[in-house]
């Protein structure tokens, strides 16, 4: 297929499929027992809930947490656990290439002082969250990126790596072959990671990580590394991430919604549930096609989780327990 083809191909429903797919194979490969994610009691604390089901990622964040570490390490230490594991395929090392065979990060990071740091589109580093971390307490910016990131990276003392690992590569020689915009149905189960902890002193932070949409354009950012679309916290109401779809995200400033809808007095539930109505009424919208998931957490230790399409799922460690809760969705009762 010529070049020309091929980016025309690339339309935003065709992407869609592919996150809401993902959704759907998921549901093969984990039936979580919990099907709750909502709290509306006073909470516990601390607490740390991520989007997906990464337990080991919610276990870094608590040990931190447990051990004295701030809660800016709990969140940056948990998601670089889903940026090294190779098997997740939307984060990190082992990242689906965007469609010229490039590895690109997405990430971001915010403090209880509302201070920000992001990367996008920067290649060769695994830890993109770090390296968000450094950009926001080392730079007087808050986002770098593509070589610029990447060099920042280096000169901080972070080592450069060959993120495409054989997996990734085979599949996306896989997907050259039809070279027809229609990626993949995903097999993993779980995606882009964002992350809201709160310590017991009720202080928030959040991170949000991804190698975003497989097969993606070259220079396609999303949401993920936007601040106030993949990722917002502020100490005084509370945070929320975003997954899914990420256009969808950009155009309603999804996670700065939910955090400004639990400032008017909603939930975390609630504020997730409007935040994702605001996509679905949309004139136009094909959001049958596509998911977007949100995760929020408020001052009190309160969560909330829905989504447009089944299968997305909040990781949440309190009081000890580490489980996975399937999100409710837009879409039950409606087909
Ligand atoms: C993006 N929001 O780049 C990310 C992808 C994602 O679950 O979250 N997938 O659009």
């Amino acid at each position: 297929m010529k070049r020309r083809n091929f980016i025309k191909n690339a339309s935003l429903t065709g992407v869609g499929v592919a996150v809401g797919s993902s959704i759907i194979a998921c549901a093969e490969n984990k039936k979580e027992k919990n099907t709750v994610a909502t709290t509306n009691s006073k909470a516990s604390l601390p607490l740390v809930i991520a989007t997906w089901n990464v337990p080991n990622a919610t276990a870094k964040a608590w040990d931190v947490l447990q051990n004295n570490g701030s809660v800016l390490d709990a969140v940056e230490q948990g998601v670089m656990v889903e940026e090294a594991d190779e098997k997740n395929q939307s984060v990190g090392k082992g990242g689906r290439p965007d469609r010229d065979g490039n590895v690109t990060l997405d990430a971001c990071i915010m403090n209880k002082e509302g201070d920000c740091g992001a990367v996008v589109y920067m290649q060769n580093i695994t830890h993109a969250i770090t390296v968000a971390r450094k950009v926001m307490e080392d730079t007087p910016h808050v986002m770098l990126a593509g070589k610029g990131a990447e060099q920042f990276a280096v000169e901080s003392g972070m080592k450069r790596e060959n993120l495409l690992t054989d997996a990734s590569k085979k599949e996306w020689e896989d997907w050259l072959v039809e070279k027809e915009y229609k990626p993949i149905i995903n097999i993993e189960n779980h995606d882009t990671i964002g992350m809201l902890a709160i310590d017991k002193n009720g202080d928030i932070s959040g991170a949000c990580t991804t190698s975003g949409l497989a097969y993606k354009m070259a220079g396609r950012v999303g949401d993920s590394p936007i601040i106030g679309s993949g990722l917002f916290v502020d100490n005084e109401v509370g945070g929320a991430v975003a997954t899914g779809l990420g256009e969808e995200v950009v155009k309603t400033v999804g996670s700065f919604l939910v955090v400004e809808l639990m400032r008017q007095g909603k939930s975390p539930q609630e504020a997730c549930e409007e935040a994702i109505g605001r996509i679905v009424t949309k004139p136009n919208s094909n959001y049958k096609n596509f998911q977007v998931g949100y995760i929020a957490v408020n001052k009190q230790g309160e969560t909330g989780s829905y989504s447009i399409h089944e299968w997305f799922s909040m990781t949440k460690y309190q009081d000890g327990k580490n489980e996975n809760y399937q999100s409710d969705f837009y879409l039950k009762d409606k087909e």
